[in-house]
């Protein structure tokens, strides 16, 4: 059976008649989502970043809509981009956490998601960049086709990295296939025990270029330690500092190859994750340290591709969306000095927390809507919306009926700056680390564990539950718990209501 149908109503809505009688369509936009990894905020200058200058965000910010209250589904990449890619809540799936480099596809191959409704709606489909959804099924050989890859869940294309930059294993995949293999020097890949005599970041520490602060102490590729063991393969590997050029090539290369058919495109920044490896020619430029030059290698590659819409006439034609697969963090891992360089300024502010954490800075990320002669330069909205709420969205767009039993929601008009209504709740986090926004109330419940974790981000930890207006607080210092306990009990009991979970 189909899952997906054209709906003749919206498929009018979008498509207007051409002089035929209406029976010829015009040509749906192009879609590019633009997904950083672990930007905040705090870290784009129209945003109001004191000590970063980023010409490319600030430029989708001045061309397009700036949703201000947006949010990814959870604090980390895997969740955050299941729910992206799946159009569910991530605590649905008790597996959606930070997945190794070396897991199996999160998402089953008969779920709906976001890449195979835009195939159904006729549009060319690619997964360029960070994937982080896992791959393959079983114990995954990287010396043959793996498969499950995005390619069996929607994507024509995909040219990936499996999971993170500091995760082995250090090579691309395309269409599930590791490129440049020697079969002579087969990879090998493990999350378990290290190969009998190759280096780690513990026996050979002379080996390094890049100190490791915490974890990443396994694999050493091209001086960097990482997380995970890994042997041979060595003419795959790819070049940290090249990552950027090879993707923004991948990703011009395809939309050159579709421009003559609506094309969907999910396009993965690796920065600025660890390990943050700019290329030479962005060493220094922030004045940052690393962190804020990979920033700025990530704002040069959305400047490069706006001009490139724009020169191949493409920009009426293309939705871009920009926006961050969770809030940020200084030291993840690696001592790269960004703790030092930003000091009290965290690049979450103005919101509370950052990557990992149950406060607002967890999930409240940069959206950005450019659509040149269909949104309003230069616009703002300050709706709550989730990424979660593109794949309903988008269906709307593109005529698409989805299964009714998605968590995702029809924002469009909202994403498109046509209405100023925004999702009324919006359950935030995942596996049963969830935090509630309804309206600008924002309830969190009691949790064990450390405020603060290793990365020295507030997590929201409490004996107690919180509860925070963001209208009036917007760094959510104030617990008004106490002081509305109808609101607690109110917001407590929706939580419940849509989680299965019991609150009290
Ligand atoms: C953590 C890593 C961190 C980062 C994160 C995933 C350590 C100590 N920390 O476990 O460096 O890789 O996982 O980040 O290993 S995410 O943005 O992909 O979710
Ligand atoms: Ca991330």
């Amino acid at each position: 059976m189909k899952k997906y149908r054209l709906l003749p109503l919206a498929a009018t809505a979008v498509a207007a008649a051409t002089g035929c009688g209406g029976q010829e369509r015009e040509r749906q936009p192009n879609v590019i989502i633009i997904l950083a990894d672990d930007l905040g905020c705090g870290d784009v200058s129209c945003l109001g970043s004191t000590v970063l200058n980023t010409p490319g965000l600030d430029r989708m910010c001045r061309e397009g809509l700036n949703l201000t209250d947006a949010h990814s589904a959870a604090p980390t990449s895997t969740p955050s981009r299941y729910s992206l890619m799946t159009g569910q809540y991530p605590w649905r799936n008790r597996d959606a956490e930070i997945l190794p480099g070396d897991a199996n596809l999160l998402i089953r191959e008969d779920q709906p998601t976001l890449a195979r409704m835009m195939k159904e709606a006729g549009y060319g489909t690619a997964a360029i960049g960070k994937w982080h959804l896992g791959l393959g099924k079983g114990k995954i050989d990287w010396n043959k086709e793996i498969t499950p890859n995005p390619n069996s869940i929607g994507f024509d294309y995909s040219y990936i990295i499996a999971a993170t930059v500091d995760r082995v294993p250090t090579v691309y995949v395309e269409n599930g296939i590791v490129p440049g293999l020697d079969p002579e020097d087969p990879l090998h890949v493990s999350y378990t025990e290290n190969f009998p005599g190759e280096p780690t970041a513990l026996t050979n520490p002379e080996m390094l270029k890049m100190k490791w602060s915490d974890g990443h102490n396994c694999s050493i590729v091209n001086g960097i330690p990482r997380i995970g063991y890994q042997k041979g393969g060595k003419s795959a590997y790819w070049d940290d500092e090249t990552m950027a050029d090879v993707f923004l090539e991948k990703v011009k290369a395809f939309i050159g190859e579709n421009r003559d058919r609506p094309f969907f495109l999910y396009y993965g920044l690796h920065e600025p994750h660890v390990p943050r490896t700019p290329h030479p020619r962005f060493a220094g430029t922030s004045g940052m340290g690393p962190r804020g030059d990979a920033v700025l290698e990530a704002d040069w590659c959305v400047n490069e591709l706006l001009d490139y819409l724009d020169d191949t006439g493409l920009s009426e034609n293309t939705i871009v969306i920009f926006t961050s697969d969770n809030g940020p963090v200084l030291d993840d891992g690696y001592a790269d000095g960004a703790a030092e360089k930003w000091g009290e300024l965290t690049p979450a502010l103005p919101y509370r927390g950052g990557k990992y954490s149950l406060y607002d800075g967890g999930t409240h990320v940069p959206f950005f809507v450019r659509w040149t002669g269909h949104i309003s330069p230069g616009s703002t909205s300050d709706a709550l919306v989730c990424q979660m709420d593109l794949f309903a969205s988008l269906a709307a767009l593109t005529g698409q009926v989805i299964p009714d039993n998605l968590d995702s929601r029809n924002t469009l008009d909202t994403f498109l700056g046509k209405s100023d209504e925004g999702r009324d709740g919006l359950v935030l986090g995942s596996n049963g680390r969830l935090s509630y926004r309804l309206g600008d109330w924002h309830l969190i419940p009691p949790y064990e564990g450390p405020k603060r974790n290793t990365p020295n981000i507030e997590l929201g930890n409490s004996c107690t539950w919180s509860l925070y207006l963001q209208s009036e607080d917007i760094h959510e210092d104030v617990n008004l718990a106490g002081k509305y306990p109808d609101k607690v009990r109110e917001m407590r009991d929706s939580l419940s209501r849509i989680t299965g979970e019991c609150y009290r």
